[in-house]
């Protein structure tokens, strides 16, 4: 199994790239800095037509998706217990959670950082409303959850769900309502911060603006 990830620090390849660290997946990986545009390059443009990154090139053939790409990455390489067995108890909790990122959590964030480009800037503001409302919803949903004092989000074991909650949670460090005002979520991040696989993935992309304080 081989696997190039083409990537922007930061960027919604984040929780993917994590997961390749985690689970000790051998992995190659292309910066694609879409700071400067290189997602319109058309070199790339060949292997995602939408101009986005991630994109994974899975023995040869590139696939999109982050939450599907997690989800893949978890069917092939299930040692790395990464999502509950199709089965078991946890199954269904985690498939809520990893499709309520994709249809909800990701689109607003998107909404959120792009009103202005995907849409008619006229209506930006107003599309960044409702977006904040959706992000702020998810939120409270995780919050409620993790009230039960559960140290990961599904079944007691870090799992795809974490890696994209906590990347979505990051991307919040710059809005005026950040995740990490929020008591009910910040035991969590602590825990997910902390671990060496996160710590390794920002030294990784170059990141060190939303690390745990140092002790
Ligand atoms: N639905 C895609 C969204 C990917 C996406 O929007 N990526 C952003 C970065 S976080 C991007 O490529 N932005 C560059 C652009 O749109 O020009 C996924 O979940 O992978």
């Amino acid at each position: 199994m081989t696997y190039t990830l083409y990537y922007s620090p930061g960027a919604a390849s984040m929780a993917v790239h994590w997961m390749l660290i985690e689970a000790q997946i051998p992995f190659e990986t292309r910066l694609v800095d879409i700071d400067t545009g290189a997602q319109h390059s058309a070199e790339y443009l060949r292997l995602n037509p939408a101009g986005r990154v991630p994109t994974l090139i899975v023995d040869g053939v590139p696939r999109h998706e982050c939450a599907a790409l997690l989800m893949l990455l978890a069917e092939r390489h299930p040692a790395a217990g990464l999502a509950p067995v199709p089965g078991s108890s946890d199954r269904a909790e985690w498939l809520e959670l990893m499709v309520f990122f994709a249809n909800t959590v990701l689109p607003a964030m998107r909404d959120w950082f792009y009103a202005d480009s995907d849409g008619d800037p006229a209506g930006a503001q107003a599309v960044q409303a409702l977006a904040t409302r959706r992000i702020e919803d998810a939120w409270d949903r995780l919050g409620a959850l993790l009230a039960d004092g559960r140290p990961y989000l599904v079944g007691g074991k870090l799992s795809t769900a974490d890696f994209l909650a906590v990347m979505l949670m990051r991307w919040t460090r710059n809005m005026p309502r950040k995740a990490t005002n929020r008591e009910s979520l910040m035991p969590y991040i602590s825990r997910l911060r902390a671990l060496p696989s996160f710590i390794e993935l920002n030294a990784r992309e170059g990141l060190s603006d939303w690390s745990n304080p140092a002790s």
